[in-house]
This record gives C-alpha cells, sequence and structure tokens, in this order.
C-alpha cells in the first residue's frame, strides 16, 4: 500500500474480508485499517441483521404502499425496476458502530470502526412512489417493513416474533436521494444487503434503511413499533422531563483508520494519518488531529470534496516521534454549521451514538 496517497497499488488482489461479531444472523464489520477508495466495495460493506436473511423471491416479491393512501399500490420487483431511476452515494453507519470504545463496556454488538460505509446506491425515489399511492394530508410517517422476522433481544419486548419495521417522517420520506434501492456499487443487491429491494434513508443512522423491504404504510401517528422505542429510542431532556424518541439523523463524526489500534511504528519516520468523517445534517468542513492525546489538535487536510451524504477522507502527513513509547491519537471534525464533535458519550443515547473522538493507541518502537 501506498501510504503517501492512502491508496492500495500494483495490480495485487486487493485484500477484503469481513469481521465476525456475530455468525448467525449475519453481524459483520469491515476492518476499518483497509478504508482506501472513496466507495466502500461491496465485500467490505458491513453487515448488520437483527434476524436471518429471509429467502425472497423476486418473481412472487410485491411491495405493497398502503394505508393513509388514495390509491394502494402492489407492485413486483420488475415494476420497480422498470421506472426511472436515481442514483445517489450515501455513507450508512450503524447506530452502534465504535460500541467497543465504552467504558464500562454496554451491551450490544461490540462493533469497533468497521459498521460504516460510503456506497453508490440505484434505485426508484421513494417519492415516486408516494405520488402514484396518492399520500393523505394528514399522513405523518411512512412505516417501512422488512420480510425478516423474530423475536427481538432487548427488552422490553414484545412476547412473540415481529418484522423489522422503521418509520421515517414524510418530508424525509419525499426528499429526492431516499431511495427504494436494487443495486449497492452497481451490482443487485446482495442478499445480506437487502435483496431485492431495500430503503436507503440517507443521514439517517444505518437502521432507517430498512432490507428486505416488503411494505410501506402511510400513518396519520407516529409509529411506536419496538425499533423505534424499546430499540434504536433515546431520551430527548432538552424540555427538562426525558421523554423517549427515536434515533434518527447521524451525528458529525470522523474515524481514524490508520494507523490502526496498538500499531507499532518506527520513530521519526513520515506516516500518513488516514481516515473519514461525515454528517447527516450539516456538510463536514474541517479534520482536527491530536497526536498528544488531546492536548493540542492540527488541522488535516481533505481527500474528498463536501458530496451532501457521503464521508470525507482525510489525511495528516506526520513525522512520527523520536520518543518510543505510547501515543494516543484522536480525530475530530467540525461541521460548516461550527459544531465539532462532543468530547464524550451522550448517556440520553445509551448504548448508541457513540460519536466523541475515538482514542486510538500506537507504539513508537525504539530506534
Ligand atoms: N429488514 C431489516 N432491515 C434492516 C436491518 C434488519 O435487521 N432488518 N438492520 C438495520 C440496521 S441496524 C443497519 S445498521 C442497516 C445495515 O445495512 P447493511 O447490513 O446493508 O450494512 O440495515 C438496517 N436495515
Ligand atoms: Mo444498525
Amino acid at each position: 500500500m501506498d501510504m503517501k496517497s492512502g491508496n492500495w497499488s500494483g495490480t495485487a488482489i486487493r485484500p477484503v474480508g469481513l469481521i465476525i461479531r456475530q455468525k448467525d444472523p449475519n453481524n459483520l464489520e469491515m476492518p476499518f485499517d483497509q478504508l482506501d477508495e472513496f466507495i466502500t466495495p461491496s465485500e467490505l460493506f458491513y453487515i448488520r441483521s437483527h434476524f436471518p436473511t429471509p429467502e425472497m423471491d423476486p418473481v412472487a416479491y410485491r411491495l405493497s404502499i398502503s394505508g393513509a393512501v388514495r390509491n394502494e399500490l402492489s407492485l413486483s420487483y420488475a415494476d420497480i425496476r422498470a421506472m426511472p431511476s436515481r442514483t445517489c452515494v450515501a455513507t450508512l453507519e450503524c447506530a452502534g458502530n465504535s460500541r467497543v470504545f465504552m467504558v464500562p463496556p454496554v451491551p450490544g454488538a461490540q462493533w469497533e470502526l468497521g459498521a460504516v460505509g460510503n456506497a453508490e446506491w440505484t434505485g426508484v425515489p421513494l417519492s415516486a412512489l408516494l405520488e402514484r399511492a396518492g399520500v393523505a394530508d394528514e399522513v405523518c410517517e411512512l412505516v417501512l417493513e422488512g420480510a425478516d422476522r423474530g423475536v427481538p433481544k432487548e427488552e422490553p419486548k414484545p412476547p412473540g416474533p415481529i418484522s423489522y419495521a422503521r418509520s421515517i417522517p414524510l418530508a424525509r420520506a419525499m426528499e429526492p436521494d431516499v431511495l427504494i434501492a436494487y443495486q449497492m456499487n452497481g451490482q443487485d443487491l446482495t442478499p445480506d444487503h437487502g435483496y431485492p429491494l431495500r430503503a436507503i434513508v440517507p443521514g439517517h443512522y444505518g437502521m432507517a434503511s430498512v432490507k428486505w423491504l416488503t411494505d410501506i404504510v402511510a400513518v396519520t401517528q407516529p409509529f411506536q413499533g419496538y425499533w423505534q422505542t424499546s430499540d434504536y429510542g433515546y431520551w430527548d431532556d432538552s424540555d427538562g422531563t426525558p421523554v423517549r424518541r427515536p434515533l434518527a439523523e447521524m451525528k458529525l463524526k470522523s474515524q481514524i483508520a490508520r494507523p490502526r489500534v496498538y500499531e507499532r511504528l518506527q520513530p521519526n519516520r513520515p506516516y500518513t494519518i488516514f481516515g473519514a468523517a461525515w454528517a447527516a445534517d450539516t456538510d463536514v468542513a474541517e479534520i482536527w488531529i491530536s497526536l498528544d492525546g488531546g492536548a493540542s489538535w492540527v488541522q488535516g487536510d481533505f481527500l474528498d470534496p463536501v458530496n451532501r451524504h457521503a464521508w470525507r477522507r482525510w489525511k495528516y502527513d506526520w513525522i512520527t516521534p523520536a520518543q518510543p513509547g505510547r501515543h494516543t491519537l484522536l480525530a475530530r471534525a467540525t461541521g460548516a454549521d461550527r459544531r465539532t464533535q462532543p468530547d464524550g458519550h451522550n448517556p440520553n443515547f445509551g448504548s448508541y451514538v457513540i460519536d466523541h473522538p475515538l482514542p486510538i493507541e500506537v507504539f513508537v518502537a525504539a530506534p
């Protein structure tokens, strides 16, 4: 690998592979130190599934649009593929990404840095389907439901099996880049990534991008399903009394891909620190790196321009310390709205939204 540009070079087959966090259902993360191109190769894109991947027959498959609509629709996979398509690049991050950095530890899949990826998605804008269905004036949200079912893990939970379902506000659903997607990086979705159809909700944590999508229901009251309240919820205390609300927009975040945790570095040598930063409500505007555990910060450079829903890779050309021993590196992004990542984890988010600068400890070898 050419560390200067952060690119894999030459003709060798690039090593790809995922780390198992859970075998069945599939929960696999990208080894984030393999970050390279702007687009995450599909084989390196994390997989987060609550239940086993359902068997989907593309011929029998129907996408139903029902609820408070003027014309209920039942569309085949071929119907969707025949409609005008749109392609957009979007970063998906699992709301539990980086959970392994929490002290003390919290329950849930112990993601390190790799439950995030940036892919090119192709499909039909959800808004085009909603226009055909004719959404009633009173509709506030769209519930997106997948074909997978099972008994969830976290309490409080319903006694029997349920399907995976999440809602998004109507205004979000009408955004042109919210897709009913059938392709990822120019190829049909793989079974683990939601074949034949999935939602892509750019800007929201990954949980909103419902895979194996079978039902879209227009509702006139906020949806209170399990994945909206028990799981993927947080305590909003902005009005004094904490109330439970569904997680939604991804927070501004940056991660160091290289060096990796506990990497051994040669003293007094050029080393390009490399990573990525993303946001939802704002654009990533600046990247700051600390080489001394947060005592001081230097500015890094972006490798990618601003692209609304996509991450920006960044780098910082460092000369490793002459002094051997342990060093803690941190990255902290600033948004176009001038906000930066918080100093620590906000406990209102429980085991989710780990958006503070994550310490990457490295060792400088003796000369
Ligand atoms: N039907 C269904 N959709 C789902 C999930 C699921 O378990 N079932 N997991 C969600 C979560 S938590 C995330 S982070 C993303 C992950 O998408 P990926 O597996 O394609 O990376 O899918 C979301 N969509
Ligand atoms: Mo997730």
